[in-house]
């Protein structure tokens, strides 16, 4: 088979992407004062912005287990196309079959809130820790991609990112967020939606932590916090839950993700 997405022949692992270099403590002599530039200046006005969104937070816990063996036999099958499968693909792709059911979520809102815009295109977003800050690409059309297609995606914007290279087209343009402060280390977060978005999650690092199962015995799970926030003046907690609820079942039952798969 050739490779499907044309990027490197096929058995040849994937470069690692690159990865921000240490950094040394930093003793300043005096008081030191610089301008606000860049992807801090954006992150001023949109932060600024997204404080006059009264926030719902929703939050629950995943049981990653199956999905952390499904990636396990994935990961090599999509290194030999050149693809680094990370989980962040599995939670974009299942946020994106559930929007198909919840549609109001990947929505926009005016300045003045008095309209939205159900959008037709699933853009979505990840926060992404870069070598000039927060910044947060989104990958375009994620309902007509397959797994593989928005793994390769994710590998570019992170490869860009990283090397500060990112394209306009790439950072505009989203419709819904997904942070994952457990590639770093965190538990748990509380998003702050990207205006004029109206939803964002936040995932934190998958843990094993005892459980138990459905016959009451202490077994040995892979454990992930989601905290979801939503802009409570078009957003329910219901519409948030039921969301969270399909998008969770997703990576609980990973096959049940087939039947929607494109
Ligand atoms: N729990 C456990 N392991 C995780 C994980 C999690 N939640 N998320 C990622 N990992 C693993 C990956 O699977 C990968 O391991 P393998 O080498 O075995 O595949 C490793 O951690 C490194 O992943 P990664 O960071 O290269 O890739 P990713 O697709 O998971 O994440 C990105 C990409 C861009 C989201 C991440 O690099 C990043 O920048 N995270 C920070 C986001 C952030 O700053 N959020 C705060 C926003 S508010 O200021």
């Amino acid at each position: 088979l050739p490779p499907p997405l044309g990027r490197r022949p096929p058995h040849c692992p994937p470069t690692p992407p690159p990865r921000l270099a240490p950094s040394l403590p930093v003793v300043l002599g005096q008081d030191k004062t610089e301008a606000i530039k860049g992807f801090r200046k954006a992150m001023v006005r949109t932060m600024t912005q997204a404080n006059q969104i009264p926030h719902f937070c929703y939050c629950d816990e995943v049981d990653m287990t199956a999905l952390v063996g499904l990636r396990g036999h994935l990961k090599a099958a999509a290194e030999a196309y050149g693809v680094r499968l990370s989980y962040m693909p599995f939670f974009i792709k299942a946020a994106s079959i559930a929007l198909s059911h919840y549609p109001i979520l990947n929505a926009s809102v005016d300045d003045k809130c008095e309209n939205i815009t159900y959008k037709a295109s699933h853009n979505i977003g990840l926060a992404m820790d870069t070598s000039e800050g927060l910044v947060v690409p989104n990958v375009k059309g994620v309902q007509g991609l397959t797994l593989m297609e928005v793994a390769a995606e994710l590998n570019r914007l992170q490869e860009l990112g990283l090397r500060g290279s990112l394209s306009t087209r790439d950072i505009t343009g989203g419709t819904f967020t997904i942070s994952n402060i457990g590639s770093i280390s965190g538990t748990y977060a509380k998003p702050v939606i990207l205006p004029p978005e109206v939803a964002i999650g936040a995932v934190g690092k998958i843990q094993v932590l005892p459980r138990f199962d459905s016959s009451g015995n202490v077994v040995r799970a892979h454990i992930m916090q989601v905290s979801w926030s939503a802009d409570h003046r078009v957003i329910d907690g219901a519409t948030m839950a039921n969301f969270s609820n399909m998008w969770k079942s997703f990576l609980e039952n990973p096959s049940k993700m087939v039947l929607h798969l494109k």
